[in-house]
């Protein structure tokens, strides 16, 4: 593949994508948040930390670890189903657990489990196959299993570490594996940051010279600290903090990781999912400031995607069928939306798509801040092109006369043009 010329040719499928499945499966889903008879709190891939497990105790996992349910075919179809265009699943987590054959560690899934197969190879191919860009999430900093990785005070004495030996004789090798072994690869998604920016930098000259085309997120660090949770640095995008959507628009390349339940590892009681309403509203809210949501799923010790997971993201996928053209590829509006509005605005050049979640008792919808800023000419239903509604201008906002009824109980897209 060519190498792209700017960082909009590089970022532009991703931009048309706006929707990826996040997928955290390692060792950690076999407690699935509980250890040695104790719920743990927190998120269930940081149960080594947070029950503070000696890595000879952790490792043990490795010889349980039989995912015989896995089909990496059916998890591609849920993410096409769901109205995903990209996905991104954890090659190495903060346990150090490789979920792909690598020739730095017997620590990986072909050589340390029964199961002994590569499931991010069987994902490239499928992913091929089917038409979906697939990303590696890796873990560049925190490694509880290495002695040189960072994080794990409880085993280590850390003022031995050497992590730029770690980061080089280590890391680098691994993403080379990664990215000429499973490609092409369309998403390196590094985590909590690199700890200096001149690693940072090294980090991001070796995969951009072995990788040109692949994205890079935010999260491999090297920008100025700041105290937001938001990352960018010399990453090619924005990554928010876990679950943060912003309160305006972003005129950049931005992502939100989010949760479909409160962890991103399987935990056999989170059962906090949410409902498929609020996944199209935030993906909507998320497309109306100009961002990509990119929304986890935990599967199980088994290799199955939770079928309460399952269920949601495919009633988000009926809607996208019926209205994706005003998610994908599409963005922020020319005005601004009132946070309290009951509608977000996205938009492509020539249409503003408004996503009506609260339908007006009286079926007067006020699109706020629109005068002087779109000329509108016609207003009609994304679902109902020849159901066409009476608009008039009032001081600076148009003013859509709806019918009785929403087409779609979650979110019914208008469209001005
Ligand atoms: C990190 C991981 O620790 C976590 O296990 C998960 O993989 C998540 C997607 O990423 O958690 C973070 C990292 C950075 C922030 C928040 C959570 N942050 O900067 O706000």
């Amino acid at each position: 593949m060519e190498a792209p010329h700017t960082q909009n040719d590089r970022m532009a499928w991703w931009r048309e994508a706006r929707f990826g499945m996040f997928i955290h499966w390692g060792l950690y889903a076999i407690p699935a948040g509980v250890w040695k008879g104790r719920c743990i709190p927190g998120i269930g891939e940081w149960i080594m930390h947070n029950a503070r497990i000696p890595v000879k105790e952790y490792e043990k996992l490795a010889k349980r670890f039989n995912p015989i349910k896995f089909d990496a075919k059916e998890w591609v179809r849920i993410a096409k189903m769901a109205g995903m265009k990209y996905m991104v699943i954890t090659a190495k987590h903060h346990d150090g657990f490789c979920m792909f054959d690598t020739d730095l560690t017997d620590y990986n899934i072909v050589k340390a489990t029964p199961f002994g197969r590569d499931p991010l190879k069987e994902l490239s191919e499928a992913c091929k196959e089917e038409g979906i860009r697939l990303g590696f999430y890796y873990s560049q900093t925190l490694d509880w299993h290495h002695p040189d990785g960072m994080g794990n005070f409880w085993d280590y004495d850390l003022s031995k570490q050497d992590f730029t030996r770690y980061l080089r004789e280590y890391v680098k090798p691994q993403l080379e594996e990664l990215l000429k072994n499973y490609g092409p690869i369309a998403v390196l998604w590094f985590d909590i940051t690199t700890p200096t920016p001149e690693l940072a930098r090294e980090l991001k000259d070796f995969v951009r010279r072995m990788a040109p085309e692949t994205i890079i997120s935010g999260r491999i660090g090297g920008g100025l600290r700041t105290p937001s949770t938001a990352f960018k640095g010399l990453g090619d995008y924005i990554t928010m903090g876990d679950n943060q959507i912003p309160d305006r628009r972003i005129d950049d390349y931005w992502e939100v990781p989010m949760t479909l339940n409160d962890t991103w590892g399987y935990k056999s009681y989170d059962h906090n999912w949410k409902t498929p309403g609020r996944v199209v509203q935030m993906l909507t809210d998320i497309v109306s400031k100009g961002g990509n949501l990119l929304l986890n799923v935990g599967p199980t010790a088994d290799g199955e995607i939770p079928k309460a997971s399952v269920d949601v993201l495919l009633k988000v996928g009926e809607w996208l069928k019926n209205n994706g053209e005003s998610i994908y590829g599409a963005g922020a509006a020319p005005f601004d939306t009132p946070a309290d509005a009951p509608y977000r605005c996205t938009y492509k050049p020539g249409r503003v798509y408004v996503h009506i979640f609260g339908w007006p008792w009286d079926q007067s919808l006020r699109v706020f801040g629109t005068k002087g800023r779109i000329a509108s000419r016609r207003a009609f239903l994304l679902r109902e092109p020849s159901y066409t509604m009476k608009w008039e201008w009032s001081e600076m906002d148009l003013v859509v006369l709806l019918p009785e009824k929403p087409l779609d109980g979650i979110d019914t897209v208008l469209v001005l043009e």
